[in-house]
């Protein structure tokens, strides 16, 4: 049996440095609105499961944060003010682009006299000055907010005072729940101290993780955009899945995938209807990303949504 929500909360404990993050949340979250700005909050990556306490082995979600930092920038390139809510070590907007031997691939080392210099390889310096340019842009018009979790419990505490934070923006925040969220865990107290000896088979008891989709949409941002994510590993549960989520939570839409094929093709499942987004051959060939059409898409049925609220 699952824990209702406000026990997990009540039986967990709170992460050290979620004061010092809700601080940071409040004052983006009031920066825009006096800005008259919309804000999305995306979570990206894997929540880890700790096995113990000193975590020496843990179980962790499949999720390398590409759908989550590429979004973040396209939202960003629609004006929106980004809180990337983020797995450490994840990839990240901007930096996505240079992430692990890429890097050091750009980067040309002279010596001259014994003067060493390291400059960007010219066939870079075009596509490194774009991505530099926006990123620095960014920083100066404060529109991106990064926050990171590890664990489970520490993404259930953000996520909720993330959503606390951005109750002020009522209907002009999107929620865009990319992380690949555990559905199992060890309670706080049913954890072990130290590492769990090898000397035999451990047996690990896992329990349901609380639905907190249910709360959030309900309590706490009941005014703003909710799409969640729904992955699926076979085809012929994917829409019937999304479709239950929809219709158990009754938020605004869930962007369905399968594992392979995510990086081409998602179907966007609301109350009105199904559709396939999907990127072309020659579109991947060029190398699009399916995250332009998402958030392309996602942001005209906010639109349309925002304003038939002022009608109403
Ligand atoms: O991070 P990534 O690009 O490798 O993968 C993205 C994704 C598949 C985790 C995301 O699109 C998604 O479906 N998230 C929800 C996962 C879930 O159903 O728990």
């Amino acid at each position: 049996m699952a824990l209702l929500w406000e026990e997990f909360y009540d039986r967990t404990p709170r992460p050290s440095n979620l004061d010092e993050n809700e601080k940071l949340l409040n004052n983006f979250a009031k920066h825009h609105i006096e800005k008259n700005n919309k804000i999305v909050l995306i979570t990206s990556g894997g929540t880890t499961v700790p096995l113990e306490h000193n975590t020496v082995r843990f179980v962790d979600n499949f999720s390398a944060g590409n759908r989550g930092s590429i979004s973040a920038e396209y939202f960003l390139d629609h004006g929106y003010a980004v809180i990337f809510m983020h797995r450490l070590k994840s990839l990240e907007p901007f930096s996505r682009h240079f992430s692990g031997h890429k890097f050091l691939d750009i980067m040309n080392l002279t010596m001259i006299n014994d003067v060493t210099s390291i400059s960007v390889a010219p066939q870079y310096v075009n596509k490194i000055s774009k991505i530099l340019r926006k990123y620095k842009e960014t920083l100066k018009d404060n529109k991106l907010l990064q926050i990171c979790f590890t664990t489970l419990s520490e993404y259930l505490w953000l996520l909720r005072s993330a959503c606390q934070a951005l109750t002020i923006l009522e209907n002009r925040a999107i929620l865009y729940l990319a992380a690949a969220v555990s559905d199992f865990y060890i309670p706080s107290n049913e954890m072990a101290l130290h590492k769990i000896s090898s000397s035999g088979a451990p047996s690990i008891h896992l329990q349901l993780v609380p639905k907190v989709l249910e709360p959030l949409v309900n309590l706490w941002v009941s005014k703003a955009f909710v799409v969640s994510f729904k992955l699926e590993t076979d085809e012929n549960i994917l829409i019937s899945k999304a479709r239950e989520a929809l219709t158990k939570y009754n938020h605004n839409l869930v962007i369905a995938n399968i594992l392979q094929t995510r990086k081409q093709q998602v179907v966007f499942v609301s109350q009105e209807n199904d559709y396939i987004l999907s990127l072309t051959n020659e579109q991947i060939q060029n190398g699009e990303e399916i995250e332009k059409f998402i958030v392309q898409n996602l942001i005209e049925k906010h639109e349309i949504w925002m304003r038939s609220q002022k009608l109403d």
